[in-house]
């Protein structure tokens, strides 16, 4: 075992001699003896492992294609990473690979097992998720993985994966899973129970019902990978430095300059926490929130199995999940590793996690891997032997709690935080995801963006409320004990539950209100108290029993009493933002693609694009005043991304939750609202995409004439203290005209009958707006905005948004299946609704460009390919008469 200084550490007794942390320091004197060390089979460079010449000659993966001599090439900004377990090394490899070689990467633990969740990951990769993200990740590390070695051991075994059904339930949600695998392009296929006895000979094949193949899927030696990483961003100039404990981050002007550790500071431009569980620490030293949990999971390994007697091969058959009993397993050569997710929810504090050496002499074998608790094990391990009776021959060899991050969600926490610029997190990660984690955040920190989609684990999605500890710890823990839960898409967590209401929430209550969550409002769905309207619909076609979940004919009738008559919705948590000052226009202008230079009350629609063009999200913006401007936005990014851009003349506010909004829409609208104030509501008074400051009786409000749903009406904004009294205004002016207080499954469904898009479902900053149909909102010929030039370079479309009805009144889908166009996978659905007007089921599909309205296709629901075909949007009220009146 040779140390060698590339870990080149600054002892505490001669920190950092020239305060740069980046200049060759003195060998380190005071290595303890287990730091850093390399197998003889692969040495590890030069002493100078700054910029080690003997490896020179290492494939490098592009871009890399600079060929100076590495002391000549640019060594881009100086990048501190934080962390070397595998998303801290894939990260150095990432950002080596393309020109960023200045990276320096501080572990508090000795390499190569510094002691965090990788150094005893069981390393089962599955690609399937709801989540095309976290699929692109996983797809991408199998990918990098396959083409790791370290002293010719590969880095992935690419055994493939199969997960169990014992119930009914899990058959059918396997058939939807390989929905989702066929959607993002994964190979996959559901098999009987025989098959499945086939690929796992030690299963009970009596008590499987069948099995969901993935033949690519398999095992990552996550130590190893990390290994192969490091050594290669190594040889491209990165250094790992073992045995640095960080414990503070410095800063100056709002941005980060350095990462202080026990043994000196580290000056860097850009900081990357990848400190796995550790995360909430680390944010708290930049002053930020890391709202992920950590959580110990049970991992044993059993004794040898007979069965398996004279297996050679570390494992040979697919990793296998029995999701029914929250299990999975992976074979050890003659021994199965079973890991539980069955058990109670065991938090860690990962401010009281023991530092290495103490958790060594405190009979811990790492800091990530607490005592066994038996009696957590005991019900599951009943279980396995249920399943794989060769078990009833063998006991628990070993076994631990080894803990890892959740977040409140299940999706990493990645970004640079605003609070503190240049200060990125790339934290609650799996093995699994982690090299295309890693590829993002390069991307990101290198390029400005990542080159997929990766909204879904943005670090801004939380709100303040979604950021306590106590919402983190409760919503994390429930992450835990519903990782391997049957999860509709609609389901919403329990608890902690209603967080945000809106002022409106007691008479929706009265009402009964079917509320679900979301971004930590409740938000009514249908209302019981229209029950008694679902007899005058007439027959409605049966839906089976997944769609027919979180799903009421309810909402039928609040859909066409909208288009009948008049309704309210409540709109209060689409988020509102308030831009002043005397740049504002100027600043609005710039940020987006329409034209805003209109006078104080024009409303328009219009897009906030990323540099390449992509969409960040589509907005409208009321001039309220010449200086003055109210946003209707999406996502917590949309307020980041102004607030980052924003010039000293420019405020932003986010204004939702003192504030609140009702839509009044129908063809009723405006019989309801005109005897409410004295100000004209007339078309040609109040005309659409206007906005007005009025009274409606004692209500001061700002009535914008627009509507989501397609219908005649306004959204009515005022401050959320006259809210109840704005409901009960409206409410009472309604009573002759047939009112009715309308929820948000009839709004979906309205809004996709007249083809208005959901910004992060149907698009996102991978589409541009001419592939998503909201061209319509760009002026190429405005002077300079974010995103325009892109646009002029940007070939031709090769996909579509394209709208599709299903030819079947009685079909349904609901998003994200897969969509077969000849019969062969060619793109998948993102939204979907039963249009009730149009007495058939809408989807939006991602598909290629140029199918000709008319064309047939399939929708792959549960494994039946339902017939449905290419629309001409608007499906509903093209010559918009129904609007504008
Ligand atoms: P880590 O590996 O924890 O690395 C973070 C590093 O940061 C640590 O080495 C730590 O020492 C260092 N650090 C922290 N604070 C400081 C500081 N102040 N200064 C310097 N360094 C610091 N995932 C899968 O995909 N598949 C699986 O089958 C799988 N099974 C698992 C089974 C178990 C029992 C457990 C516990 C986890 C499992 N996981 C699995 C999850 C997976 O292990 C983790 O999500 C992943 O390893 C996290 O990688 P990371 O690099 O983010 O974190
Ligand atoms: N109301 C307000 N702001 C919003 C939304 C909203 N901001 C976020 C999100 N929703 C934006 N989405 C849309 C989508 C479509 C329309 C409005 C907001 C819309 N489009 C018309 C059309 O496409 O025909 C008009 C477009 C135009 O004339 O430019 O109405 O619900 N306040």
């Amino acid at each position: 075992m040779s140390s060698t200084s590339e870990a080149h550490g600054h002892t505490p007794e001669a920190p950092h001699p020239t305060a740069d942390g980046h200049r060759p320091a003195p060998e380190d004197r005071h290595r303890p003896a287990d730091a850093h060390r390399h197998t003889p089979e692969a040495p590890h460079p030069a002493a100078d492992g700054h910029r080690p010449a003997t490896l020179e000659s290492r494939p490098r993966t592009p871009p890399a294609q600079d060929r100076r001599p590495a002391e000549h090439r640019p060594r881009g900004p100086r990048v501190v990473v934080i962390g070397a377990g595998i998303v801290g090394c894939s990260l150095a490899d990432e950002l080596t690979a393309r020109g960023w070689s200045d990276v320096t990467v501080l572990e508090q633990g000795p390499l190569p097992a510094p002691g965090g969740s990788t150094s005893h990951a069981p390393g089962l990769v599955f690609r399937t998720s709801p989540s095309r993200a976290l699929a692109q990740f996983a797809a991408y590390t199998i990918e990098k993985f396959l083409s790791l070695r370290v002293a010719g051991v590969r880095c992935f075994d690419q055994v493939g994966g199969l997960e169990l059904a014992t119930t009914p339930e899990r058959l059918a949600e396997l058939h939807r899973r390989a929905g989702h695998a066929a959607a993002w392009g994964i190979r996959g296929e559901v098999v009987s129970a025989a098959r499945c006895k086939e690929l796992w000979p030690l299963l009970d094949e009596s008590v499987v019902l069948g099995g969901f193949h993935t033949p690519d899927d398999g095992l990552a030696r996550a130590l190893l990978a990390a290994r192969a990483q490091l050594d290669r961003a190594t040889g491209r100039g990165a250094r790992f430095l073992d045995r640095h404990t960080v414990t503070g981050i410095e800063r100056a002007g709002g941005r980060v300059t350095a990462v202080v550790t026990d043994r000196g500071t580290f000056p860097a431009d850009h900081v990357v926490s990848a400190a796995g569980f550790w995360g909430p620490v680390i944010g708290r030293m930049a002053g930020v929130d890391v709202p992920l949990q950590p959580l110990a999971h049970q991992y044993v390994r059993t004794g040898p199995l007979r069965e398996l007697g004279g297996a050679t091969a570390e494992a040979s058959k697919p990793i296998l999940r029995f999701q029914d009993r929250d299990l999975y397993f992976r074979e050890h050569t003659d021994r199965i590793g079973i890991g539980s997710y069955a058990h109670r929810p065991l938090p860690v504090d990962p401010f009281a996690v023991p530092p290495y050496d103490e958790a060594r002499a405190r009979d811990m074998e790492m800091p990530s891997s607490y005592p066994f608790t038996v009696e957590d094990w005991a019900p599951s391990w009943e279980d396995c032997r249920w399943l794989l009776p060769a078990l009833r021959e063998t006991e628990i060899e070993s076994g631990f709690n080894g803990v890892f991050s959740f977040t409140p969600d299940g999706l990493p926490v990645l970004g640079e935080t605003r609070q503190l610029r240049g200060f990125w997190l790339a934290e609650a990660v799996w093995v699994t995801h982690s090299a295309g984690v890693a590829k993002a955040v390069a991307e990101w920190m290198v390029d400005g963006r990542p080159s997929i989609d990766v909204h879904e684990c943005d670090l801004t999605r939380f709100e303040e409320a979604q950021r306590s500890p106590s919402y983190v710890r409760e919503r994390g823990s429930q992450q835990f004990a519903e990782v391997y839960d049957v999860l509709h898409p609609l389901q919403p967590m329990e608890r902690p539950r209603p967080l945000r209401v809106s002022p409106f929430y007691v008479r929706q209550q009265q009402l009964g209100a079917f509320f679900l969550e979301g971004s930590g409002w409740e938000r009514p769905h249908w209302y019981e108290a229209n029950a008694p309207l679902v007899d005058a619909l007439g027959e409605l076609p049966e839906r089976d029993a997944w769609s027919a979940r979180y799903w009421s004919p309810i909402a039928a009738a609040e859909a066409r009493a909208t288009r009948e008559r008049v309704a309210l919705y409540d709109m209060t948590p689409l988020r509102r933002l308030e831009v002043t000052g005397p740049g504002a226009l100027a600043f609005l202008d710039r940020m987006t693609s329409n034209n805003l230079r209109k006078k104080p009350g024009a409303v328009t629609y219009t897009l906030l694009l990323d540099e390449a063009g992509g969409i960040r999200s589509d907005l409208t913006v009321a001039r309220l005043a010449a200086d003055r401007f109210q946003v209707g936005a999406n996502s917590p990014a949309d307020l980041d991304r102004l607030l980052r851009h924003a010039p000293a003349d420019v405020q932003v506010r986010d204004i939702t939750s003192g504030t609140c909004c009702v839509g009044v829409w129908g063809p009723l609208a405006r019989a309801l609202v005109q005897p409410l104030t004295g100000d004209d509501f007339s078309h040609e008074g109040f005309g659409y995409f206007r906005a007005k400051r009025t009274w409606l009786a004692h209500v001061p409000v700002t009535a914008m004439r627009l509507s989501y749903v397609g219908e005649l009406g306004w959204e009515l904004y005022t401050s959320a203290d006259l809210g109840l009294r704005l409901w009960d205004t409206l409410w009472e002016a309604g009573q002759d005209l047939g009112v009715l207080a309308a929820g948000r499954s009839a709004f979906n469904s309205l809004r996709l009958e007249k083809g208005y898009r959901a910004w992060g479902t149907d698009m996102t900053d991978e589409h541009t707006p001419f592939e998503a149909g909201v061209g319509f909102a760009v002026r190429m010929d405005k002077e300079g905005f974010t995103g325009q030039e892109a646009l002029r370079d940007r070939p031709a479309p090769t996909r579509r948004l394209t709208p599709l009805l299903l030819d079947d009144p009685a079909s349904v889908v609901l998003g994200k299946e897969p969509v077969l166009v000849g019969g062969a996978p060619a793109g998948y659905v993102t939204s979907a609704s039963y249009g009730y007007t149009l007495g058939r089921c809408v989807a939006y599909a991602w598909l290629p460009a140029g199918l000709a309205t008319g064309t047939g296709v399939h929708i792959e629901y549960f494994g039946e390919k339902v017939a449905a075909t290419v629309a001409d949007e608007p499906l509903f009220d093209p010559e918009m008469t129904r609007i504008r009146r």
